[in-house]
């Protein structure tokens, strides 16, 4: 198949989903049209399959906003007729299927059918979408994409809760490569890191409010207070400063290294013992999924989509959104008892093979067959 891919290319989970499933599609012979504003991060390498097609700034003194969503539009327009692809797979709904839904109508017109894929990832639903700034536009596009999917059976069932929406959404996980998310031997590294055996917790996030950094510090305070202990904050974000703030006033600072925006996520992670994430709201959670992957166990909230990748009690532990003190409890129980955390590191790992990207990327294929023969059928 020809795919075209749109995502935004930058750090942020649905970009690195949409990147990662168009280097599995590509890797299984089909020919991935990336269309964005900026290179995704990981697509710097040559692949014969992979194409790269950048929608430009266009700087008028007249727009005091650039109009991104035409200069897309037109640019998918071009490269489905000039690439001749078979379909559009759209992740993030805002702009992107509005926009894909134009570019369609304008192709019709030309004689050509364009079926149209989209992606919902978490906070174009449960956020964004959901201001009524946006909502019209949302539920409409949403109606009017071929096949629509969700990254975990929480989310397809708020986007049912918030919209009126007419088609059945398929759920398709979020998905892990093993071979670059494995348990690795890094033993100098922690070395450095905690020269004194002290144990080792790990966040990562863009920073968003939603993420709760506040109460990734507020649990390792408590943690630290117990066992001896290091916080690895990898992610840049506007609750950074604030973050860094609490922990000066805490008195933690020395224990904690904020290391900013990392690509090698898997090299921190290979030295982790635990993997915090107290989001106050989550899709899926893929940073909790390559986590466990590398064999680190998750303390995570018990919200959205992740009760359906943590299992309480075997991959990691669920407390409510904010309960820092339950979170703490549960870290310390892990983190004192080597016999119980090598036990959930396995537990782990093996409920990450469930999301193995060779699972999960076959899904999407099959997928794209089906809208494909729908379409194919109602345009005769
Ligand atoms: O908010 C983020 O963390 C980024 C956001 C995105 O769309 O870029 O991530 C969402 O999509 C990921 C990939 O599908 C999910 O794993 C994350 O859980 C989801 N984030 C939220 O729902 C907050």
């Amino acid at each position: 198949m020809k795919i075209g891919i749109v995502c935004y290319p930058t750090f942020g989970g649905s970009g690195v989903v949409a990147t990662e499933l168009g280097l599995g599609l590509a890797q299984r012979g089909h020919q991935v049209h990336f269309i964005t504003y900026k290179r995704p991060a990981r697509l710097l390498v040559f692949h014969e399959n992979i194409y790269f097609h950048e929608v430009s700034e266009v700087n008028y003194p007249l727009f005091e906003y650039t109009p991104y969503d035409t200069a897309l539009t037109s640019k998918l327009v071009d490269v489905v007729k000039y690439e001749g692809l078979d379909l559009l797979h759209v992740h993030y709904a805002i702009p992107h299927a509005a926009v894909a839904y134009m570019a369609k109508k304008i192709l019709i017109q030309e004689g050509k059918y364009i079926p149209v894929v989209t992606t919902l990832h978490g906070t174009d639903i449960t956020l964004v979408g959901n201001d009524h700034s946006f909502a019209p536009v949302v539920e409409f596009s949403i109606n009017k994409s071929d096949g629509i999917t969700a990254v975990s059976h929480y989310l397809k069932d708020k986007t049912e809760e918030y919209f009126n929406i007419e088609k059945e959404i398929k759920v398709i996980y979020n998905f892990i490569d093993f071979s670059r998310f494995q348990k690795i031997d890094k033993d100098h590294f922690r070395k450095a890191i905690a020269p004194h055996g002290e144990k080792i917790m790990m966040h990562t996030s863009n920073f968003r409010k939603v993420k709760r950094v506040h109460d990734v510090i507020k649990v390792f305070d408590k943690v630290s207070r117990k066992i001896p202990a290091k916080l690895l904050l990898a992610g840049d974000g506007p609750e950074r400063a604030s973050a860094e703030e609490l922990c000066r006033s805490l008195g933690t600072c020395g224990d904690i290294r904020f290391l900013g925006k990392q690509d090698a996520i898997e090299e921190l992670l290979a030295i982790s013992d635990l993997f915090i994430l107290p989001s106050g709201n989550e899709s899926f959670g893929l940073a909790a999924l390559e986590a466990m992957a590398c064999e680190v166990p998750v303390i995570s909230s018990n919200i959205g989509g992740l009760p359906e990748l943590n299992i309480h009690g075997e991959t990691g532990y669920l407390s409510e959104v904010g309960d820092v003190e339950d979170m703490a409890a549960n870290a310390i129980r892990l983190l004192s008892d080597p016999e119980l955390l090598q036990k959930f590191r396995a537990g782990a790992k093996k409920r990450a093979t469930e999301f193995d990207i060779d699972r999960i990327v076959p899904q999407y294929e099959s997928y794209y067959e089906e809208v494909l023969a729908q379409s194919l059928h109602a345009t005769g």
